[in-house]
């Protein structure tokens, strides 16, 4: 069995890549992603990782493939797109919360990995020799965009995503680290040009800089990896999201005219959990087994019970929607959660009214929490006041 040459072993990966449905494939060397370990270093050292562990782990953990596999030789990098089209138009008083694009459809990490498993495959069999390989998307702590730019798959956009002049940016990024040597690809090219849209029409202002997102800020962070409270001045700019954000790809142009249909089943509306929550029955999800069995194959489980019920919470306080109210006053009540019962009080107080005042000061004699009391004492302020 003959090592294949680099020429070879790259020629069958895109070809094979292509044919395993990957909208977008390119290979860089396994050296560390130096200019991307800069960046992350200053971006860790000003506390915009918020409170995520993972991303607090030394800069040359994150920025070295050869960590994460000792033989590595190559990192492939490849993008599938889930673009799913465009949110179906409903009445503002429907009660449904947005979910970002990418949730739409059935969990990324499993479906994606099994693809990745059978790529690796086909590849040993193409080139008939045995090939060590790391396969992940979105769940090992490496530069996954970092290592795409330096792949040729696209360009940091201001608003950190890699942009694909083919594509734009409504793509997962997945990787095969291997032993073998592949001839690689140039840097990925492109720019933003003077465009801004991004960083203006940030509802946070989470885009501090071209390129720099600070995660304590970005709805996506707050509504996904937060796990506990949202601060209340962001509350209102969460507007209708319940899960994630999309906002910054949306207004993009490169997406405007460039974003592809996602040929993976897997991703479409129909196969997951699709673009809205009903409030009202996210609401009512009071067990974990419920909240699993509702969500189950989906990323929206990333939150935890807790984490989704406290979104819509927030979102039913922003559309101020009355008929939601009981549903709202049953969280403040009942949860066992008090960040739950936190948010709902305030949701409560956000919709307003005879009843909600009722309600949050009858809470306010049973509540034992501490933080609970405060939302709900500033609720019925607000109200009264
Ligand atoms: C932590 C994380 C988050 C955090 C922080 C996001 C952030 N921008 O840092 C939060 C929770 C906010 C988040 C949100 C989202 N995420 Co996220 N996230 C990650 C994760 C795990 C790490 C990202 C990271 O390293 N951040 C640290 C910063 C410092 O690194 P960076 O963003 O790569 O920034 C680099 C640039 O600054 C770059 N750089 C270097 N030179 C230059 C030069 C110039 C001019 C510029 C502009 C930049 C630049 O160097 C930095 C370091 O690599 C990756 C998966 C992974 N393991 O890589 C997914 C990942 C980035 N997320 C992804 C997605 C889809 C999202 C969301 C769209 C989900 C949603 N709809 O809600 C949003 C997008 C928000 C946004 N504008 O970034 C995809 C992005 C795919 C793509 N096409 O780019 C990834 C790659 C997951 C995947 N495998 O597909 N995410
Ligand atoms: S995902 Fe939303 S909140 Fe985060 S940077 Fe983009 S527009 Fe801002
Ligand atoms: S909206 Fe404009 S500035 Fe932002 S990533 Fe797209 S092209 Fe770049």
């Amino acid at each position: 069995m003959n090592q294949p040459s680099p020429r070879q072993a790259r020629r069958a990966i895109l070809r094979l890549a292509d044919a395993a449905g990957f909208d977008l494939a390119g290979v860089t060397g396994a050296e560390p992603l130096s200019r991307g370990a800069k960046r992350l270093k200053k971006w860790q050292d000003a506390g915009m990782s918020a409170d995520m562990g993972y991303m607090q782990r030394p800069v040359e953990l994150l920025s070295n493939p050869k960590k994460l596999q000792k033989t590595a030789r190559s990192v492939v990098s490849l993008g599938v797109s889930y673009y799913p089209g465009d949110y179906p138009e409903v009445a503002e008083d429907s009660g449904l919360g947005k979910v970002a694009r990418y949730a739409w459809g059935r969990d990324y990490h499993t479906v994606i990995k099994e693809r990745l498993m059978e790529l690796r495959r086909d590849l040993e069999s193409e080139l008939e020799t045995k090939v060590r390989a790391r396969a992940f998307t979105d769940a090992v702590p490496l530069l996954e965009r970092s290592a795409a730019e330096r792949s040729g798959l696209g360009f940091f956009g201001r608003n950190s995503c890699i942009i694909s002049r083919e594509v734009g940016s409504f793509f997962f990024i997945a990787d095969l680290i291997i032993d073998l040597d592949v001839e690689p690809d140039r840097p990925g090219s492109g720019t933003c040009g003077k465009c801004s849209r991004c960083m203006d029409a940030c509802p946070t202002g989470a885009i501090k800089a071209p390129g720099v997102v600070d995660a304590r800020l970005c709805i996506s962070y707050l509504t996904i990896e937060n796990r506990g409270e949202i601060p209340v001045d962001l509350r209102a700019r969460i507007g209708d999201r319940a899960f994630g954000c999309d906002i910054c790809q949306e207004v993009c142009p490169y997406n405007k005219t460039k974003a592809r249909m996602s040929r993976w089943p897997e991703f479409s509306a129909e196969a997951g959990a699709g673009p809205y929550l009903d409030l009202q029955e996210i609401l009512a999800l009071r067990t974990k087994k419920e909240f699993d069995r509702r969500f189950s194959g989906s990323a929206i489980t990333r939150p935890g019970r807790a984490g989704l019920v406290r979104n819509c919470c927030v979102v039913a306080g922003n559309l101020r929607l009355e008929h939601l109210l009981p549903s709202l006053v049953e969280c403040l009540v009942e949860d066992e959660s008090s960040v739950v019962r936190g948010h709902a009080a305030w949701a409560v107080g956000e919709v307003g009214g005879a009843a909600a005042l009722l309600a949050l000061k009858t809470a306010s004699g049973s509540e034992t929490d501490p933080s609970v009391l405060e939302e709900v004492r500033a609720a019925i302020f607000r109200i009264s006041g």
